[in-house]
């Protein structure tokens, strides 16, 4: 005791170390963990594949490849397509939807305006990026209304048109981009939620098929082989905040229960623990609207910025200088449905309350507490490409893009309203 008491305050720096590395190990590896279990309810069965699998073309003429799904006998709602390719070789010129559209995917994302698809931003965005990246959508947007699951085969889902530059020679090969079974951020096809317990699910198998491009009559200039894309430094996350070590020595005092004056009630402070829907690992800080009510009468309406922790759950700052008593408590997140939590006992002092048996579930993008058709249209319309750099309430699932996933919660919980 006395020794380590001596040599406490060179020991400090190095236990605190050795607690963050700890903290981060765990975190990492928490994460790690609610993302693999995030889709392992269904098998894996859907493949995505081309046809032709070989081309052989001149520079300076176009030819086409189809995209074909089969669903591996499970019905899916939507997919998302990412083919990437060598943009210094090849152009994406068109992409051409099936006609008449398969009954089930009757939306093509992102859209216009009109509601139509606007391949011109897909053609645009894969000759920057190297990559289509578009989704087809169990929606039918003439009549805005879901089309039923689909299972079977969709041959072709799109063709698409390239072309090969001038001056190109030797190969490229065409491939879906599947960066891993659980990535939400690449290639995705999803399984109908009503077999998934109601949790979008990417069924999509690893994509073997790949399209072989071998450059023909090219001129024998060499082409300087393309510059690797630098890949991005990874933004290092958040270091752990050290919690603090509470001062050993004088304990503190034990506060003789004070008897409550008449008159003059003491206040109470509220920390609400609520969980978002398709989130379960640790995401941006959001704001939400918190509403206290007793009886009809609101007590006070507010906004608080809330913080996640590694498993998803936000918890909000304090609100604070509340006179104590039972409260029903209203919860609306950034997209998300007005939940009710009610009969909650707020006593004096801080009061944390885990809310988290109810998900306040997504989707309500223009916040009029139902999520319909403006909502709908919200997310066709920030889809894959079109998404602001600034990001979009439609990504509801806070994983940085705008996709089938986000698209699958809206489905979900369309025509659902908020409670009152
Ligand atoms: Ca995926
Ligand atoms: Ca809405
Ligand atoms: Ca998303």
């Amino acid at each position: 005791m006395r020794y380590f008491k001596e040599n406490k305050s060179r020991l400090a720096p190095i236990i605190v170390v050795v607690a963050l590395a700890i903290l981060t190990l765990l975190s990492v590896s928490l994460t790690k963990k609610q993302q693999e279990l995030r889709s392992k309810a269904l098998s894996d069965t859907a493949v995505l594949s081309f046809a032709p699998t070989t081309i052989s073309v001149a520079p300076n003429n176009s030819f086409n490849v189809s995209v074909i799904l089969n669903t591996g006998n499970q019905a899916v709602v939507g997919n998302d397509i990412i083919v990437q390719f060598d943009r210094t070789k090849l152009t994406l010129q068109n992409i051409a939807l099936p006609s008449p559209l398969n009954n089930t995917f009757r939306t093509y994302a992102p859209i216009t305006t009109g509601g139509a698809f606007d391949i011109s931003t897909v053609v645009t965005n894969a000759n920057i990026t190297g990559q289509v990246e578009f989704g087809a959508i169990s929606f039918d947007y003439a009549t805005q209304t879901l089309t039923p699951p689909f299972n079977g085969v969709v041959s072709p889902l799109a063709t698409l048109t390239f072309f090969a530059r001038a001056g190109a020679s030797g190969s490229d090969t065409l491939r879906f981009r599947y960066d891993s079974a659980t990535s939400t951020t690449d290639s995705n096809v999803i399984a109908d939620p009503a077999t998934s317990g109601g949790v979008p699910e990417d069924i999509l198998v690893a994509p073997t098929s790949t399209v072989a491009v071998t450059f023909t009559g090219a001129s024998p200039t060499p082409v300087p082989s393309a510059t690797p894309v630098p890949t991005p430094t990874p933004t290092p996350s958040g270091t752990p905040r050290p919690t603090a070590t509470p001062s050993p020595g004088a304990p503190t005092p034990t506060p003789s229960p004070l008897p409550t004056p008449s008159g003059s009630p003491t206040t109470a402070s509220i920390i609400l623990q609520v969980q978002l829907e398709g989130v379960t690992v640790q995401r941006p800080d959001k704001t939400a609207t918190v509403t206290l009510r007793q009886g009809s009468t609101v007590v006070r309406t507010t906004t608080v910025t809330m913080s996640a922790n590694a498993a998803g759950i936000y918890s909000t700052t304090p609100i604070t200088n509340v006179t104590p008593g039972t409260y029903d408590i209203l919860v609306k997140g950034p997209a998300h449905l007005t939940r009710l939590f009610s009969n909650q006992t707020i006593n004096s002092g801080t009061n944390t309350k885990n809310l988290t048996a109810l998900l306040l579930l997504t989707g309500d993008i223009f916040p009029n507490d139902r999520i319909d058709i403006f909502d709908y249209s919200q997310l066709v319309a920030d889809f894959g490409p079109r998404m602001p750099t600034a990001g979009s309430l439609a990504d509801f699932d806070l994983d940085g893009d705008v996709d089938i996933f986000d698209y699958s919660f809206l489905v979900g919980n369309f025509n659902k309203t908020g409670d009152q």
